[in-house]
């Protein structure tokens, strides 16, 4: 993607460990890449099609004069998602912010901290089969969207489904959604765990019957194979009651592993189920 670079923006501010940093302050030096998709403005040479590199100067050096931290890790995360919120255009920001004073006692150059944050796309797969299922599952979807750092961007339609698996329980109602986040995959995990906990999501029986149930189905094309977590979900290829309502949002997304649209793996998964089908009648 394309970049604009604000480099050694200097800010008198506030942020140290020791107390005659946090008092007198000092210099910081801030360099700012906003990841941003220029070809727009280039094209017709029009600035609202791009993001004015004056205004996220100055809304950086108000940001780091009216906070002060301890650690300049801090300073350069919370910049970081406050530039991503703010500037809907920005889709990555990498922050460096340099101490050319740091008070160690001895002669450098300076010293500094680097990150690059970024909204990612993530697929989910929500289902319920106890209680008020629909309530559950719009419930889970609105406490999402109140989050700052996760931006729900579509929902499929809610499918009744019959159970996969387990199969003496209730019917499910499924579908799936597209969100935006800054959180990374494990944090976003932990999100989902609350949300299933704030719907009386009881762990009993796996398989078994649930209020709330959120799976990370993609999360950009990354491939995750934790114990706690893996990406792609790991039977998506086989659940109709997945790809039915991802191929509705994302029929063109990529599996990164199988290099499969959803679509695809959906009219696969359908043609092997009228495989098995004759093999029943057989
Ligand atoms: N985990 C690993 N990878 C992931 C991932 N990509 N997303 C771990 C979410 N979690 C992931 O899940 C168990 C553990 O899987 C999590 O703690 C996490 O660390 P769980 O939700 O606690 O337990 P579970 O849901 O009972 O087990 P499992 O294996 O996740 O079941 P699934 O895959 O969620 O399937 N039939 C229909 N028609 N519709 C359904 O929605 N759902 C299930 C449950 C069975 N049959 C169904 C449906
Ligand atoms: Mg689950």
């Amino acid at each position: 993607m394309d970049k604009i670079r604000i480099e050694n923006l200097e800010v008198f501010a506030n942020h140290g460990v020791f107390p005659e940093e946090t008092k007198l302050g000092q210099k910081f030096l801030v360099s700012i890449t906003l990841h941003v998709d220029t070809r727009n403005a280039g094209k017709t040479d029009d600035l609202s099609k791009s993001v004015n590199y004056g205004e996220v100067s100055h809304f950086a050096t108000d940001f780091l004069r009216t906070h002060t931290y301890h650690l300049i890790e801090t300073a350069a995360e919370q910049l970081a998602e406050a530039i991503l919120y703010t500037y809907l255009p920005v889709r990555e920001v990498t922050i460096a912010i340099k101490k050319p004073w740091a008070p160690i006692g001895l002669p450098l150059e300076s010293v500094a901290v680097e990150i690059t944050r970024k909204w990612h796309k993530v697929y989910l797969a929500v289902g319920s089969n106890m209680g008020d299922m629909e309530t559950y599952i719009r419930r889970g979807i609105d406490a999402m969207s109140s989050l700052k750092d996760c931006r729900v961007k579509r929902v499929s339609e809610l499918i009744v489904t019959k159970p996969y698996g387990v199969t003496e329980q209730e019917n499910f109602l499924n579908g799936c959604l597209e969100i935006e986040t800054l959180l990374l995959p494990l944090e976003l995990l932990a999100l989902l765990h609350e949300i299933e906990a704030a719907a009386d999501r009881k762990r009993e029986l796996r398989w078994g019957p649930r209020t709330l149930d959120l799976d990370i189905i993609f999360y950009d094309d990354e491939v995750i194979g934790l114990p706690e977590l893996m990406v792609p979900h790991v039977d998506m290829a086989n659940r109709s009651f997945v790809l039915k309502p991802l191929a509705e949002i994302a029929p063109y997304m990529i599996h990164p592993i199988y290099r499969k649209t959803v679509a695809q793996m959906l009219s696969e998964l359908k043609e092997r189920e009228k495989g098995n089908e004759k093999d029943h009648i057989v």
